[in-house]
C-alpha cells in the first residue's frame, strides 16, 4: 500500500474566516504530505506490515515492528488524523448535530452545548501539540478525548467521529497564541453531517 494525500473536497480559502487559505494550503500541501511521505520511506522495507490498513497498525501498535513502530505511530497516525480532519469540516458547516448523533451527545454529554464545553475544554487543556476528539467505544458510548502528538483514538480502541487539530501548525499564522479564539471559530466549519456518518458507520 502506498499512502497518498486524500483530494479535498473543498478550496484552501472555503474556510476562511475560521481557517485562512494560507494555513489551509500549508497544512495540507506541507505537514499532511510529510506525514504520507515518512510513512510510505518506513513501510517500504515491510511489505507484510505495509499491507494491512492503517487503523489496525494503529489500534495495536504492540505488532508493528519495533524498528518502524515510532514512525507509524507518528506519521500513519498523522496521516488517519489528518485526512479525517480535512472531511469533518466543510464551507458553510457549522449547523448543529442532528439525528441519531443529536440523541447520543444529549445522552452523554445532557446537551450540545455541554458536550462543546468539554470539547473546548480538552482542545484547551492539551499541553504542546495535539489533538481534541469526539469518539465512539464498540458500544457506541461517545467520550471526549484528547492526545498527544499524532496519537489517536484507535489506540485506546475508539473511532475517532470528530477531531480537531490543536498543533500550532493549524491556527498560528492567523490565530498565534489564541487557540481559544481557532477553537471557538472552528465549530462555524464542523461537517456534522460528515460526523453522524463516522457514528452510523461504526
Ligand atoms: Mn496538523
Amino acid at each position: 500500500m502506498i499512502y497518498a494525500l486524500p483530494t479535498l473536497a473543498y478550496s484552501f480559502d472555503a474556510l476562511e474566516p475560521a481557517i485562512d487559505a494560507r494555513t489551509m494550503e500549508i497544512h495540507y500541501t506541507k505537514h499532511h504530505q510529510a506525514y504520507v511521505d515518512n510513512l510510505n520511506k518506513a513501510l517500504a522495507d515491510f511489505p507484510e506490515t505495509a499491507e494491512k490498513p492503517l487503523p489496525e497498525l494503529l489500534s495495536d501498535l504492540e505488532r508493528v515492528p519495533e524498528k518502524i513502530r515510532l514512525a507509524v505511530r507518528n506519521h500513519g497516525g498523522g496521516h488517519v488524523n489528518h485526512s479525517l480532519f480535512w472531511e469533518v469540516m466543510k464551507p458553510g458547516g457549522g449547523k448543529e448535530p442532528a439525528g441519531r448523533l443529536l440523541g447520543e451527545i444529549e445522552k452523554n454529554f445532557g446537551d450540545v452545548l455541554k458536550f462543546k464545553e468539554q470539547f473546548g475544554a480538552a482542545a484547551m487543556g492539551r499541553f504542546g501539540s495535539g489533538w481534541a476528539w469526539l469518539a465512539a467505544d464498540d458500544s457506541g458510548q461517545l467520550s471526549v478525548v484528547s492526545t498527544a502528538n499524532q496519537d489517536t483514538p484507535l489506540a485506546e480502541g475508539k473511532k475517532p467521529l470528530l477531531g480537531l487539530d490543536v498543533w500550532e501548525h493549524a491556527y498560528y499564522l492567523k490565530y498565534q497564541n489564541r487557540r481559544k479564539d481557532y477553537v471557538d471559530a472552528w465549530w462555524t466549519v464542523v461537517n456534522w453531517e460528515r460526523v453522524e456518518e463516522n457514528f452510523i458507520e461504526g
